[in-house]
């Protein structure tokens, strides 16, 4: 690092500095400054969404395109999101406090084979944010996990993430079991991941396939309220 960088007063930059700033950041893995540079825009008064969707969000995407380009590699993309997550636990809690009403609930885990959970740890705090009830099974998640999870819980959603196109298959696996079981309509599927798409949530026999944590929460609402409104019928 250049004495320049080291003299950089985050406080002292305007908003797009800083954010600009927080993409060097977190590009560079650095958790404090990542976590310093979050409360900075909370006190100038941006909303724990726009922080995590424009600044953290983007900052990852970054990331993203130089790791697959061969550019970064797993320790720095690991530092990274290490740094992400200091972020994001700051903003948690106040994603969480908006006081909406309790909405349903939701399992949702990282496929077997696939440790990436940003996304999903994302997704769950959106989801909680939004008044739903989450049970996260964290990362590597065999079938038998998500069938225990559902038998203890009995959420209305099932969320699954994959981030490898090696993982994604593995869903069809969990969805099978749930139709060989007959309880594949006791939950509503919604799966996610980078490598997804529409078509393959319909292939996989998923309810939706949601493109990234906004969609999931209104999706999720949607399902919700036409389970409730059959329900009641
Ligand atoms: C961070 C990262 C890692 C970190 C993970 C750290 C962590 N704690 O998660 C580490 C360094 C560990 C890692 C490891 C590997 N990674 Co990696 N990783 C990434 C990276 C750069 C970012 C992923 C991320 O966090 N994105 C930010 C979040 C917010 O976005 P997201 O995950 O897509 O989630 C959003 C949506 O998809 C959606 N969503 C996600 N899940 C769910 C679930 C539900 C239910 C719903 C509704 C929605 C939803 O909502 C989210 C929020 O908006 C991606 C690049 C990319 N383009 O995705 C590569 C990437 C996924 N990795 C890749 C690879 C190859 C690997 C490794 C195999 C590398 C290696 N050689 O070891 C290993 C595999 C380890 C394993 N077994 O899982 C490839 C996958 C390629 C492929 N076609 O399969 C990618 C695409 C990079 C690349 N282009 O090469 N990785």
């Amino acid at each position: 690092m250049s004495d320049e960088e080291d003299d950089i007063i985050l406080a002292e930059l305007d908003d797009e500095e800083l954010v600009q700033q927080m993409f060097d950041d977190l590009y560079d893995g650095l958790k404090e400054e990542i976590e310093e540079a979050v409360n900075i825009l909370l006190e100038r008064g941006w909303q724990p969404y726009d922080i995590l969707t424009k600044a953290l969000v983007g900052g990852m995407t970054i990331v993203g395109a130089d790791f697959r380009d061969g550019i970064l590699f797993v320790p720095e993309v690991l530092l990274a999101a290490g740094a992400m997550k200091g972020g994001m636990a700051i903003l948690k809690p106040l994603l969480a406090e908006t006081g909406a009403p309790r909405m349903g609930s939701m399992v949702i885990g990282t496929v077997k084979g696939d440790i990436h959970d940003i996304g999903k740890n994302l997704v769950g705090m959106m989801m909680e944010g939004a008044g739903f009830e989450v049970i996260d099974l964290g990362i590597n998640n065999p079938v038998e996990s998500y069938m225990d999870a559902l038998e203890e819980h009995k959420p209305d959603i099932l969320g699954m993430s994959a981030l490898l196109t090696t993982t994604m298959p593995y869903m069809k696996v969990v969805i099978d079991t749930l139709v060989e079981q007959g309880k594949r309509d006791d939950y509503i599927v919604l799966v996610g991941g980078a490598p997804l798409n529409e078509e393959f949530g319909k292939a996989i026999g998923a309810d939706a396939y949601c493109r990234d944590a906004a969609v999931a929460v209104e999706t999720a609402k949607d399902f919700v309220a036409r389970k409730h409104n059959q329900a009641s019928a």
